[in-house]
C-alpha cells in the first residue's frame, strides 16, 4: 500500500529551462504536485503520480553527463572494471546520454539506447545508437535487428527515471544472455534520508531506490540481486549487480551487510520517512531564514550549478530572484536560460564568478570537491558556500 510521507508543493520539470520569461507566464507553464509515497509491501519509494516521460524526454534534454570531471572519471573507471570482471563481448546502456561510459568500449561492441533525440544525435557519431525509449518491445527490435543477446547492459541514473519498472525489467530479461549481467546506479535512498537531501525528488525520479526493494522488485521479473557497492556519484548511490534467476553468480557478503545496515535504520518502517518529512521542513525554513538575514545584510548571492536539484529545493522553498541574483552553469544550453518555475538567470561561470559575489548556493553538491577545487580563487578572497546538505550551513575554506 502506498503511503505518501511528503509533499514537495507544485513542481515545475527540473528541464525545462526557459528561453524567454516574458513569454511564459506562471500560468502556462507546466507544474505537477510531486508528492512522494512509501509503499508498505515492497518498499519502494516513489512520486505519486509520475509524469508522463515523453513530455520530460525530448530532443531539448539539457543534462549532459560529460559535464564535469568527476563523471567523466567515474564513468571511465568503471566501464574498466566491469569489462575486468565480466569480460563482456556486447554491451548495451539504457540511458546513455552523451556517451560517457559507452566511449570507454570498443565501438564495434555497444549499442546505446537513449530517447532524448538530441543526445541520441550526438552518440549515433560513435555508435550504434536505438533514438527509443527502453521497454519490451524495444527489446525484441533489438534482438531481431541484431540477432544477438547482451552480456552487460549498464544503466546509469536511468531505471529510477522509467514508471513502468515491469516492462522495464521483463525487456531487460528478453535481452540479456544467459549468465549476463545487469547493472544498475542509482541515488541510494539510505544516503537521502541519512543526507536530508530531499532535492532528490524531481519529475524524472520516479523511484529512489533502497537496496530492500530492488531485491524485491527484481525478483518479481525473473532476476536476482546478487551483488552491490556503495559509490560516491551524485552525494551517494549504489550500484546494483543484477542476474538472471538461475544466473551463475552468488550472492555476496557484502550485499547481505548493505540490506542489514538499511533495515537497522528503519528502511521498511514508514515512521522513517515521517521522521525525515518533518526535518525537509525544518530544512527549508533554516535556508529562507539565512538567505534573507544575508539579503538584509546586502550580500550578493548566487547559486552555482543550474542543477535540476536545485529546480526542487528552489520551488519548495519558494526562492526567486530577490533572493538568489543568478545561477552559474558550465552547461552551454543552460546559458542564458532561465531556472524552471523560479525564473532565475543562469550564466557562465567565467561571467557570474565574478569579485562582487559573497556567497554562492550549492545547487551541485554533490560536486562539492571539485568546485572547491575549482573555486580556490573564490574562498581565498573569502566567498563561501551555502549548503543544505546533510544541514544548512555556510561552508568556509
Ligand atoms: P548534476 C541530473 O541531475 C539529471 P542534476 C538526471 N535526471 C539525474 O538523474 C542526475 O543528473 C544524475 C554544473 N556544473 O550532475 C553542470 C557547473 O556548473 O548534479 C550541471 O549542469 N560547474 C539525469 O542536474 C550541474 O552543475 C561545475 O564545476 O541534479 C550538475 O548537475 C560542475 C562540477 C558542474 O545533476
Amino acid at each position: 500500500m502506498n503511503k505518501v510521507f511528503l509533499n514537495l508543493g507544485k513542481q515545475p520539470l527540473a528541464n525545462s529551462f526557459l528561453s524567454n520569461i516574458k513569454k511564459i507566464t506562471l500560468k502556462n507553464e507546466f507544474f505537477y504536485n510531486l508528492k512522494i509515497c512509501f509503499n508498505t509491501n515492497n518498499c519502494l519509494v516513489s512520486i505519486k503520480k509520475p509524469v508522463n516521460p515523453k513530455k520530460q524526454y525530448t530532443n531539448k534534454y539539457a543534462h549532459r553527463a560529460s559535464e564535469s570531471k568527476t563523471m567523466r572519471e567515474a564513468f571511465k573507471n568503471t566501464a574498466h572494471k566491469l569489462f575486468k570482471r565480466f569480460k563482456p563481448k556486447q554491451i548495451m546502456e539504457i540511458g546513455s546520454n552523451d556517451g560517457v561510459f559507452l566511449k570507454n568500449f570498443n565501438k564495434n561492441k555497444v549499442i546505446a539506447v537513449e530517447p532524448c533525440k538530441n543526445l541520441a544525435q550526438l552518440t549515433k557519431k560513435m555508435f550504434k545508437t536505438y533514438p527509443d525509449f527502453w521497454n519490451l518491445k524495444l527489446s525484441k527490435k533489438i534482438i531481431s535487428k541484431e540477432k544477438k543477446r547482451i552480456d552487460l547492459i549498464f544503466s546509469a541514473n536511468t531505471i529510477s527515471h522509467i514508471p513502468n519498472l515491469r516492462d522495464t525489467f521483463l525487456g531487460i530479461n528478453n535481452i540479456l544472455s544467459e549468465n549476463g549481467v545487469l547493472v544498475i546506479e542509482d541515488p541510494s535512498l539510505l544516503k537521502v534520508l541519512v543526507n536530508n537531501s530531499y532535492d532528490q525528488f524531481y519529475d524524472e525520479h520516479v523511484y529512489v531506490f533502497s537496496t530492500l526493494a530492488v531485491q524485491k522488485i527484481v525478483q518479481s521479473y525473473g532476476l536476482r540481486l546478487f551483488d552491490i557497492e556503495e559509490v560516491s556519484t551524485h552525494g551517494g548511490s549504489n550500484r546494483y549487480y543484477i542476474c538472471k534467476t538461475n544466473g551463475k553468480y552468488n550472492s555476496t557478503n557484502r550485499l547481505n551487510k548493505i540490506i542489514r545496515k538499511e533495515k537497522s535504520y528503519g528502511i521498511n518502517k514508514l515512521n522513517s520517512y515521517k521522521k525525515f518529512a518533518k526535518r525537509v521542513i525544518e530544512s527549508k525554513r533554516k535556508l529562507k531564514n539565512l538567505l534573507i538575514l544575508l539579503n538584509k545584510k546586502k550580500k550578493s548571492i548566487i547559486s552555482y550549478g543550474a542543477t535540476y536539484k536545485s529546480t526542487t529545493v528552489f520551488n519548495f522553498c519558494k526562492i526567486n530572484s530577490n533572493l538568489i541574483k543568478y545561477v552559474t552553469d558550465t552547461t552551454l544550453n543552460k546559458q542564458g536560460k532561465y531556472t524552471p518555475g523560479t525564473h532565475i538567470k543562469i550564466i557562465s561561470p567565467e561571467k557570474g564568478m565574478n569579485k562582487k559575489v559573497d556567497y554562492a548556493f550549492l545547487g551541485a553538491w554533490n560536486f562539492k570537491k571539485e568546485i572547491f577545487a575549482k573555486e580556490n580563487k573564490f574562498l581565498k578572497r573569502g566567498g563561501k558556500f551555502i549548503t543544505h546538505v546533510p544541514r544548512v550551513q555556510v561552508l568556509k575554506r
